[in-house]
């Protein structure tokens, strides 16, 4: 887009009528670089993601459980994928964006930087990481920008089966032995807070804490539809009666139903630990990136055998024509 008035105008008049933008239509710079901003760090969620859940691949306490969690950290990747490949409408490579994830010029979610500590965290991230990544994600299918929507969509139907795995795997812990329910317990109790601040900082500044910077204008551009408090509050009013069900004790001694506003009431997750996280103090983050450096390189082999498949292939079909 030049910015002249009458693409502005046009480029408006399809997001007030609740259109889809699609990669060749015009767009204000700033809309195509604060997408490439979210989705290039909604990919990265997806692919580091792998890892604290890879780290139980072996450890898994059966085949039935091996299997499915070898396909729900597959199902991850995919993600990453389509994801990257959304971003690539919007004129970046994929190199360029892995090398911005490589060199920390890009972001990856917090979550992804807590340690699994036991079987139990694996069934905590399928039901709450999942389940926050699904309550967040299902408005993205509604996001302004095509590409981006369109990936939601799959990916959302993903995330759905990959929630209800890990709420059955705690589900079977929970009426276990003693010892396999406080397993679960002590899941949730370290998951909870930072479940809950993956949704991003509060939409006003209160406590001293500081507050989301992009939402106001993301919204006015239909990427956002909802607010990171209004996200995080449907999130626990969702996971409270699903608490009860795995018969689990919420961490939040504070934590009681509110009828006059019709949601629960619940503590905020500490802001400074979340900015600490995000700005690479997590318990983590290096451990995080030196994994995702070293498989980068490592693989190096199969995508230069890829290239030379993919040109071997070309010369053929040229030479057949
Ligand atoms: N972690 O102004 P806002 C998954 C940053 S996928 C790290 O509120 P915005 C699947 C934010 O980027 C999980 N950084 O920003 C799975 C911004 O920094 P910037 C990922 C965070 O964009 C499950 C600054 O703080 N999902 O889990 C976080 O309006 C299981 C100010 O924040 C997505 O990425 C955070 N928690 O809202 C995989 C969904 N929060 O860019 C494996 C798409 C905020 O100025 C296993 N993304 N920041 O440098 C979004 O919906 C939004 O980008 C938000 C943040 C809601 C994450």
């Amino acid at each position: 887009m030049d910015g002249s008035d009458e693409q502005e105008a046009a480029f408006y008049a399809i997001i007030d009528a609740d259109g889809r933008i699609e990669p060749r239509d015009d767009m204000p710079e700033a809309y195509r670089r604060s997408l490439v901003r979210q989705i290039a760090q909604h990919a990265h969620s997806e692919i580091i993601g792998m890892q604290p859940e890879g780290n139980w691949i072996s450890r898994a306490p059966s085949l039935r459980r091996k299997a499915i969690l070898l396909a729900k950290v597959q199902d991850e990747a995919g993600h990453g994928l389509y994801l990257y490949a959304a971003a690539e409408t919007l004129g970046v490579s994929r190199d360029e964006l892995l090398d911005k994830l490589h060199t920390r010029r890009q972001k990856y979610s917090s979550i992804f930087n807590y340690p699994t500590l036991t079987w139990a965290d694996v069934g905590a991230i399928g039901w709450l990481v999942d389940g926050a990544a699904i309550t967040n994600q299902i408005p993205l299918t509604r996001c302004s920008y095509g590409p981006y929507a369109r990936a939601m969509v799959r990916i959302c139907k993903e995330e759905s089966f990959h929630q209800r795995q890990g709420f059955e795997a705690l589900l079977a812990l929970t009426r276990g032995t003693p010892e396999q329910k406080a397993m679960a317990q002590d899941a949730l109790n370290r998951w909870w807070y930072p479940s809950l601040a993956m949704f991003g900082p509060p939409d006003t500044e209160g406590g001293g804490a500081k507050r989301s910077t992009h939402t106001e204008q993301s919204m006015r551009w239909g990427i956002k539809r909802f607010s990171n408090d209004e996200l995080r509050q449907r999130f626990v009013d969702m996971t409270v009666p699903q608490a009860d069900v795995l018969g689990l004790r919420m961490p939040d001694p504070d934590l009681r139903w509110n009828d006059e506003r019709g949601h629960y009431d619940f503590t905020p997750p500490d802001w400074d630990e979340l900015f600490a996280v995000i700005n690479g103090d997590g318990p983590c983050n290096a451990q995080r990136i030196e994994h995702r450096v070293s498989a980068h390189h490592e693989g190096q082999w199969v995508r230069d055998a890829a290239s030379a498949y993919a040109a071997k292939r070309q010369r053929h079909l040229e030479g057949v024509a």
